[in-house]
């Protein structure tokens, strides 16, 4: 068998081409956004370079659900603009301690870095969503410009915003039939703020942190990307049409809704589905 490095991965060479994208989207400036991407022992097993523990970093968080579990993760402080040209130091390979309250890094952050800020409701993240999909893989955290402007505009109640988001485009009810959680605004990186948002992520699987962000999930980086690129073009639209006046004409109505559903065979939120109307 021929060993290769743990650099030359499809999964550092996905992490480094979301990142890129995210930062050339305009939605992780400076050192906004964190990707976490779950990894199995028989993912990461043939790596030439994956098997000396490096150092062990303390987490603010009991993760022991998550023992042993492997997570290439994007660092804190780390600009996503730079991480395409330096993945072995600003993401790094961690496995969730035996005790869950600690990281063995295996792999990156060679200058002597750490997992995101936000990796403590990463991790709630995760263990929330392998509750409802064994088959969930990826956190995503970024800083959408138009779906955080309409925190300000919108008031703060999913189903309005999930109601405004689905009828902006015919493809965001088949993409996110449940809608999108929101959490009241609190203090970024604290474990309030990761347990708030575990939380919702029992219900949905896109959750809105008003005034700053989003986090996204999936079995895939594309999947959770897609997910938040679906949601932040609906209100890209939303957008746009406030700028030309903000009257509706016309929309897709609940009735359209109901033949999306039917005709891509999915089951939206049932709550959401009836309500005002945009045209009034
Ligand atoms: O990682 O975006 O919410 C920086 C952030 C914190
Ligand atoms: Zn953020």
């Amino acid at each position: 068998m021929i060993l290769t490095k743990f650099i030359e991965s499809t999964y550092v060479t996905e992490m480094r081409k979301i990142t890129s994208h995210l930062y050339e989207h305009g939605w992780d400036e400076r050192n906004g956004g964190n990707v976490s991407l779950r990894l199995t022992e028989d993912e990461v097993k043939d790596f030439e370079d994956v098997h000396e523990v490096k150092r062990n970093i303390p987490i603010d968080f009991d993760a022991v659900e998550l023992k042993g579990t492997y997570f290439l993760v994007t660092g804190t402080g780390r600009y996503f603009k730079n991480v395409y040209d330096f993945p072995e130091r600003d993401t790094g390979l961690v496995k969730i301690a035996a005790d869950g309250k600690s990281a063995d890094l295996l792999w990156g952050f060679n200058d002597g870095g750490q997992p995101t800020s936000e990796f403590p409701a990463h991790l709630m993240t995760h263990i929330k969503r392998l509750g409802i999909d064994p088959s969930q893989r990826v956190v995503m955290h970024c800083h959408p410009t138009n779906l955080v402007a309409m925190t300000f505009t919108v008031p703060l109640v999913e189903k309005t915003l999930s109601r405004i988001l689905w009828k902006m485009q015919a493809e965001s009810i088949v993409v996110f039939p449940e809608g999108i959680g929101i959490i009241p605004y609190m203090t970024p990186g604290t474990n309030d703020i990761g347990e708030a948002t575990a939380e919702k992520m029992a219900d949905y699987r896109l959750v809105v942190w008003p005034h700053h962000g989003i986090f996204g999930t999936g079995d895939s980086i594309d999947e959770a990307f897609g997910l938040i690129e679906t949601a932040e073009k609906a209100a890209m639209i939303y957008t746009t049409i406030q700028s030309q006046g903000g009257k509706f004409l016309a929309e897709i109505t609940d009735k359209d809704l109901e033949n999306l559903a039917k005709r891509f065979s999915i089951h939206p939120n049932p709550d959401f589905l009836t309500g005002d109307s945009l045209v009034k």
